[in-house]
């Protein structure tokens, strides 16, 4: 069974643990909206996190970035002054964005180094890139735009985001083997990745979103909203910047019933209803790869496909 799955971070990447647990063949269609430069290098956080965790690398306390992780680098660019300093770039990790940016300067589109990339870490998986080209978040907050590292990382969310701007999505395409993995699934997913910032920027690259709708295979979405609350980040923060309720029923409502064919939500929020979409209720903590492959199996039920 091909199972195609749209991810953000770590909650993304967690999730993908449990659909691969389940030997299915696996395509995660993975945000590229928090992309950025740095230091003159390329940095892609989501994908690094998919990587990175689905090949035994991640480090899991800090949710980012690599295991046995070292500084060096960061502390000398911090001794010339060098900004931003609010970033940090670990030794291990700046190969990964030097290699990157080695090939991107080389004419490669993103695809092709994530492909790359992944002939080292074997995450077991297909990861595909939502676009080939640049697609960035920005966050306009005073009055002005700022990218979504500058509002997360050194704001730590807490200045006012008044919206989130998809910046290069309108005309963006899919990249390389999207469309293809989209048209032959069996199932699709959406992770329970933060709504607003992971999933809207996949949604709104155009032609993605029309053929989730057009696929012959069901759409399952999961929850990232348990009892009224993320199961991690900031995506409270952004529901509410764009005026939705953080809970399940405000991010099944959000997709709504043209993009899902079913909604998974945790039995804390078994009363959700979301018109015109099945819901079901299960434990939705991701704890470990077992649970999770739980919540998927659940999914695959939901769809009518087990
Ligand atoms: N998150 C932080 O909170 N502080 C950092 O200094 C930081 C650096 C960083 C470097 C590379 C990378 O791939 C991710 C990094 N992150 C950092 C995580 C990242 O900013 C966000 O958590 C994700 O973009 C949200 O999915």
């Amino acid at each position: 069974m091909h199972v195609v799955v749209l991810a953000g971070g770590i909650g993304g990447a967690r999730f993908l643990l449990g659909v691969r647990e389940l030997g299915f063949d696996v395509t995660a269609v993975v945000n590229t909206g928090d992309d950025v430069t740095m230091h003159g290098l390329r940095i892609c956080p989501d994908l690094d996190s998919v990587m990175y965790t689905l090949g035994g690398g991640a480090d899991t306390e800090r949710g980012w970035g690599r295991a046995g992780e070292s500084w060096v680098i960061k502390e000398e660019l911090a001794a010339y002054g060098a900004e931003p300093t609010w970033f940090g770039l670990g030794d291990k990790d700046v190969a990964t964005h030097l290699v990157r940016t080695r090939m991107l300067a080389a004419g490669n589109p993103l695809s092709t180094v994530v492909a790359a990339l992944c002939d080292r870490w074997q995450p077991g998986i297909r990861m595909l890139p939502m676009s080939d080209e640049r697609v960035e978040t920005h966050v306009v907050t005073e009055g002005r735009a700022i990218h979504f590292q500058e509002w997360w990382v050194r704001h730590r969310g807490r200045v006012p985001a008044e919206r989130f701007v998809f910046t290069g999505a309108a005309e963006a395409k899919p990249a390389a083997g999207v469309l293809d993995a989209i048209a032959s699934a069996d199932l699709i997913l959406l992770a329970p990745s933060n709504p607003v910032v992971s999933i809207a920027p996949i949604l709104a690259v155009p032609g993605i979103r029309e053929a989730l709708v057009d696929a012959s295979a069901p759409v399952i979405g999961v929850s990232p909203i348990i009892g009224g609350a993320p199961v991690r980040g900031m995506a409270d923060r952004c529901l509410a910047t764009i005026g939705v309720e953080v809970s399940a029923a405000g991010v099944g409502a959000l997709y709504g019933s043209e993009l899902l064919d079913g909604w998974l939500v945790d039995d804390s929020d078994a009363d959700t209803a979301v018109e015109g979409v099945p819901v079901r209720s299960r434990p939705l903590w991701m704890t470990d790869t077992a649970a999770t492959a739980g919540i998927v199996r659940e999914a695959v039920d939901l769809a009518g496909l087990s």
